[in-house]
């Protein structure tokens, strides 16, 4: 991406008016929310959020701050969120599609799964993991599932039974499967044997394997792996089934063939998720969601900000394995009785247009994805949506900054100039969208998230901790004032590592209970505009954002260090057109060894197999030496600019200035 290209960034943008079509049939369009939601009807406002969930028993306080900043929501209340998920719509919906299944191979039929459909076999998975396995509310266990139904029917499976999912995303490694296994200590681990992706049948089961391993390894134990298989009856993995550790899940369902499992009731502060992200450090943490709060917080957007009616065909073509999935394919869409799209396989494959041939096939009315796709799609088939008979009401980008210009082409090419867009700033910590336009009410302005949603008051703050004022113009960390519903729990086992993340730098009182107290930092950079809309910027943090997705520069730098001749690693993020941005490694060797070819494309190799495909670096520069501060510490910013072709700076004051000419002639030659 050019400098000139970056810079469009700086430009304020005209607002765009959501079209009177879309306005029309909008959920939301009382322009009251922003008051009903101020800081002055803080919390009690929420009341609103959880009315959209049915509880078995209702709660008696709103927000408790007793053990601050670990809020609790909607305290004394009992529920459980599959029964919201499914068994709540039956009487209505029960058959309308909950699910439709768009597998790769464009031979195989598309599943519509629907709620009857979806309630027998969240139940007699459930019933496999109550009666066979053992499991019981609290235990925890790890998916590493793709994107088929075996996804979501697993998740509502474990939460009918109150047991704490933590799914991690298929195209990590098995290495980076068993850590998390290790980390949140579970005994079982559901997988299976294969799944598409670009034309490819993988063996997935092989991962699951070498999950295992690694987690004992670690010292975590995994009794059971339980696997679904792609096509029931027919496995299709190279890895051997151990006996006595190994099932068949198809198999095993069938003995509890029509089982009715009755949902757990679980108090509204239980654990319904652990989801692994990237953070600052090398170990991965495990972010705690709650089932009340984070219920309730992805229902309300799912139905106001993403405008979804239970009429509605939705698609969000990310993946279930990160927070997107979690929140805005399972749980937010099916409580609020949509019908959700999932997806095998990858935007472009076969061709450009496979995307909008699904789209008119399933008549989808709501497209959510994220700029990574987007410019791909543009790249590939810049014409390819014309030629598809669809009509999207509304579409939703997240995951990174949108370049205004491919906005566009989204907006008049992609949506055809009918549809909403929704631009969602958020996190897997905050479990839903922190800023955004509502989509029936406000106006859009490309490039930029909004302002914060209902209940939501973001503030930019200095390093100093002084309040940035909107339209001020400059850059600054971007924090919420209030905690919400759908914000996590704490880091799983770990309470210290929360506290100083989110809260290390602007907390000024560590024992205060007031939450005014207690600003969210999330650890992007942005400015706010005098119409308080934010636009961000990016992660302040040693995070790399790859096509969307959090990788951590510590974790691939550790994977390099696994490489006997690597001395030292430094990861950086390099400007990419189509992912925004990708990790750039560079190394230097140990005495005694000499930079090869094929010593980069092993030390790439590692990165793949310790962290995952996603994490393989664009390129490996095997240099001399790293360039340093007198006190010794790396100096990323300097290989960044030398990478992204920028200028480097005065580099006089490091303790070795010459490498820094000798690096640049290597790598921009
Ligand atoms: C939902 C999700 C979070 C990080 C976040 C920020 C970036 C997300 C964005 C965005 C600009 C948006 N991010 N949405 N940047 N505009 N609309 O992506 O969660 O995987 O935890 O990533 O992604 O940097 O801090 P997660």
């Amino acid at each position: 991406m050019s400098e000139k290209h970056y810079a469009v960034h700086w430009q304020e943008e005209e607002y765009i008016y959501p079209p009177p079509s879309f306005v029309g049939q909008a959920n939301l369009t009382d322009p009251s929310i922003f008051e009903r939601f101020s800081l002055d009807n803080f919390p009690e406002c929420f009341k609103e959020f959880a009315d959209l969930l049915d509880w078995d028993q209702y709660w008696h306080t709103t927000l408790d701050t007793s053990d601050a900043p670990c809020w609790k929501w909607f305290v004394g209340g009992k529920l459980n969120a599959s029964y919201n998920c499914v068994d709540r719509h039956l009487d209505k919906y029960k058959n309308k599609t909950a699910i439709h299944f768009v597998p790769e191979p464009e031979d195989e039929p598309i599943v519509h799964m629907t709620y009857q459909e979806l309630y027998r076999r969240v139940n007699e998975t459930a019933a496999v993991l109550r009666d066979f396995v053992g499991l019981k509310a609290g235990d925890r266990v790890t998916l590493h599932l793709p994107m088929t139904p075996e996804l979501p029917i697993t998740m509502l499976a474990c939460a009918r039974l109150g047991v704490i999912h933590s799914q991690v995303f298929a195209g990590f490694s098995g290495q980076a499967c068993g850590e998390r296994i290790w980390d949140s200590e579970s005994r079982v681990l559901i997988t299976i044997d294969g799944y598409y992706r670009s034309g490819k049948l993988l063996d997935h089961k092989v991962n699951g394997d070498q999950a295992v391993e690694v987690a004992k390894k670690l010292g975590q134990d995994v009794d059971k792996i339980l696997v679904w298989r792609r096509y029931p009856g027919k496995y299709s993995s190279a890895a051997p089934m151990v006996e006595g550790r190994d099932y068949f899940m198809d198999d095993l369902v069938k003995q509890y063939r029509g089982k009715i499992v009755q949902p757990v009731s679980m108090p509204a502060e239980g654990i319904l998720f652990l989801m692994y992200t990237s953070g600052s450090t090398g170990r991965p943490k495990g972010v705690q969601h709650s089932i009340g709060g984070y219920l309730s917080y992805v229902t309300w957007m799912s139905k106001n900000i993403q405008d979804i009616h239970p009429e509605d065909v939705y698609w969000c073509m990310a993946d279930i394995g990160w927070i997107t999935g979690h929140s805005f394919i399972v749980y937010g869409p099916l409580s609020a009785a949509a019908s959700t799209v999932i997806f095998e396989g990858v935007p472009t494959y076969p061709d450009a247009g496979r995307v909008w041939r699904i789209a008119e096939e399933l008549d989808v009315n709501i497209f959510h994805t994220s700029p990574t796709a987007i410019r791909q799609l543009r790249k590939a088939g810049p014409d390819e949506p014309a030629k598809y008979n669809y009509d999207f009401k509304h579409m939703t980008t997240v995951g990174e900054p949108i370049e205004p210009e491919v906005w566009r082409w989204y907006y008049n090419v992609v949506g055809k100039g009918r549809a909403a867009i929704v631009d969602t700033w958020w996190q897997t910590e905050t479990g839903g969208f922190l800023c955004s336009t509502v989509p029936g009410l406000s106006p859009m302005k490309p490039g930029s998230a909004g302002p914060g949603v209902p209940g939501i008051h973001p503030v930019i703050f200095d390093d100093e901790g002084n309040e940035i004022k909107p339209g001020e113009g400059k850059a600054g960390n971007v924090c919420i004032r209030n905690p919400w519903p759908g914000q996590m729990q704490t880091i799983w086992k770990d309470r210290d590592r929360y506290v100083s993340t989110y809260y290390g730098k602007y907390n000024k009182d560590p024992n205060s209970k007031d939450w005014r107290d207690w600003p969210y930092m999330a650890g992007d950079a942005a400015v706010m505009s005098s119409d308080g809309y934010v636009r961000i910027l990016g992660r302040v943090d040693d995070v790399i954002n790859v096509a969307g997705h959090r990788l951590g520069t510590k974790e691939i730098e550790s994977a390099a260090l696994t490489v006997e001749e690597v001395a030292e690693a430094a990861v950086i993020a390099a400007k990419d057109e189509i992912k925004g941005t990708v990790p750039d490694l560079y190394v230097s060797l140990k005495p005694g060894y000499e930079a090869s070819q094929e010593l980069a494309v092993k030390i790439s190799q590692a990165v793949s197999t310790v962290v995952g495909k996603i994490a393989r670096p664009r390129s490996v520069h095997i240099v001399p030496d790293m360039p340093k501060t007198r006190s010794g510490k790396i100096m990323r910013r300097i290989l960044a600019s030398i990478s992204n072709r920028g200028d480097v700076g005065d580099v006089t004051s490091l303790a070795n200035p010459d490498v820094v000419e000798q690096i640049r002639r290597q790598v921009q030659s």
